[in-house]
């Protein structure tokens, strides 16, 4: 094929559609610009979050869109998918590489839909799943009531020590009592590094198969500044867009136990997982995400990224010690990853929720967090949780982090709390501050993003 014409004619769609975009859809077009121009002048520290590199969203937008499909590379129900065969078998290849994994299965829609290929593949409805409470930092597809893996499964929750760190003690007691079907390890706000290797030895124990969920720390683990549990676990499922700075999506990776057989004594517990995924919890694959998830997944392989990754840790350190130093109640009293969890109610008098709208007018982004033994709601919250992933990548360091957090105590310090939901704050403060983030954001400004 020719390359030059190939090359020609996606450039030619990028620019069609974005002319047509403008031209017809004024309306969205001006949403989308004013969604990137929001982007640049903030500073986003929600935990869950990163910022794709513009070459993983060229890659959303390309014709892979438009091939429908079902199965896997060399075994298609439909014609028309020798490329994106190859496209896939690419980002397999390099998820397997990122993770030093044996397997992986690129397909999942996102981090919760590996879980739930997971849970639904393994256990019958009323098995024990034993996963971290969700006010301990867990995730809602770990067996909280609010979601269907809490529902439809018999739910246990282990939790934390008095000094918040996981009470690996509890999990074994749980395990040994409940024999749980699946342990899943990892979680959504918990500052520090999780034994994996613990986990397997109670899971071994008690005769249960181990979920290592590494969404939030996934990146971490590539740039191999926080252990991974690729081996520990019988599986390790991630989401893609939150440390791979890739595409909405999710990822499920095995390790020494892919040739493992299930319990029928037949089955190796890859093909459980493939089976699972298609056709048993989903059909088309999203082969334009898959696609980003390819270019992402070559990103992180990179050795800026083990730099980047150090910088993550270093970053959120250094916000944790400049919290602490101010008097705020930092849990755990500091952190091992990108996330910084704050007791907000004790530090400052006023809820999860007036520090985020507070922040959050002033261009600094973070979100309201239950924490631990949190009296208040999940949409009041006693907690706020920072992470660095997106400070890290604008090219910030600890020196920066120190004038984040100034720039973060001078709105907090600056609210009037009126209630659990309702404050206000001098519009002197708000717009000196904004300024100010305007100024740092065009300084230290996201990599392509377009900013002048
Ligand atoms: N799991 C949620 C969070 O950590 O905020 C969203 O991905």
């Amino acid at each position: 094929m020719n390359k030059n014409k190939q090359n020609k004619s996606m450039a030619m769609l990028a620019q069609s559609g974005f002319e047509r975009l403008q031209k017809e859809d004024p309306v969205l077009f001006d949403l989308l610009e004013a969604e990137n121009n929001r982007q640049n002048e903030v500073l986003a520290m929600v935990a869950a979050s990163s910022v794709a590199d513009p070459s993983v969203l060229v890659c959303e937008g390309t014709a892979t869109v438009n091939v429908t499909t079902e199965g896997y590379p060399g075994a298609r129900f439909h014609a028309g998918c020798n490329i994106v065969d190859e496209i896939e078998n690419l980002a397999i290849d390099r998820a397997k590489k990122a993770f030093n994994a044996q397997y992986a299965n690129v397909q999942p829609h996102s981090g919760s839909s590996a879980n739930g290929v997971l849970l639904f593949s393994l256990m019958n409805p009323g098995d024990t799943l034993l996963g971290l409470d969700l006010d301990c930092g867990g995730h809602l597809t770990h067996g909280s009531k609010a979601s269907v893996t809490g529902r439809y499964f018999n739910p246990v929750s282990y939790g934390l020590t008095d000094a918040g760190l996981i009470d690996y003690d509890q999990v074994r007691d749980l395990a040994i009592k409940h024999k749980p079907k699946v342990i899943i390890s990892g979680a959504s706000a918990y500052p520090r590094t999780i034994d994996f290797k613990r986990f397997r030895e109670i899971a071994d124990e008690a005769g249960a198969y181990l979920i290592a969920d590494v969404s939030h720390i996934a990146g971490l683990i590539v740039a191999g500044v926080h252990p991974s549990p690729i081996d520990h676990a019988h599986f390790t499922t991630t989401s893609t867009y939150k440390q791979l700075y890739g595409p909405r999506g999710g990822l499920i990776l095995m390790g020494r136990d892919h040739d493992a057989l299930a319990e029928d004594g037949k089955t190796k517990l890859s093909t459980r997982v493939q089976r699972g995924v298609f056709p048993y919890f989903q059909g088309t694959p999203n082969l334009a995400g898959i696609t980003a998830k390819a270019r992402a997944l070559d990103h992180v392989c990179r050795d800026e990224f083990k730099v980047l990754g150090q910088r993550i840790i270093d970053d959120a350190k250094a916000l944790a010690q400049c919290f602490s130093d101010k008097g705020y109640q930092v849990l755990t009293g500091g952190t091992d990853n990108h996330i910084v969890l704050m007791n907000i109610l004790t530090s400052k008098n006023m809820t999860g929720v007036v520090a985020e709208k507070a922040l959050e007018s002033c261009n600094l982004i973070v979100n309201k967090n239950r924490i631990f033994g949190d009296q208040k709601s999940a949409m009041v919250t006693s907690g706020i949780r920072l992470g660095s992933n997106s400070l890290a990548l604008r090219g910030m360091g600890p020196e920066q982090m120190s004038v984040c957090a100034d720039y973060m105590d001078q709105v907090l310090s600056a609210v009037e709390v009126k209630g659990d939901k309702e404050y206000s704050l001098s519009s002197d403060v708000q717009n000196s501050v904004i300024q100010n983030i305007k100024e740092l954001c065009q300084q230290f400004s996201l990599p392509g993003y377009g900013v002048e």
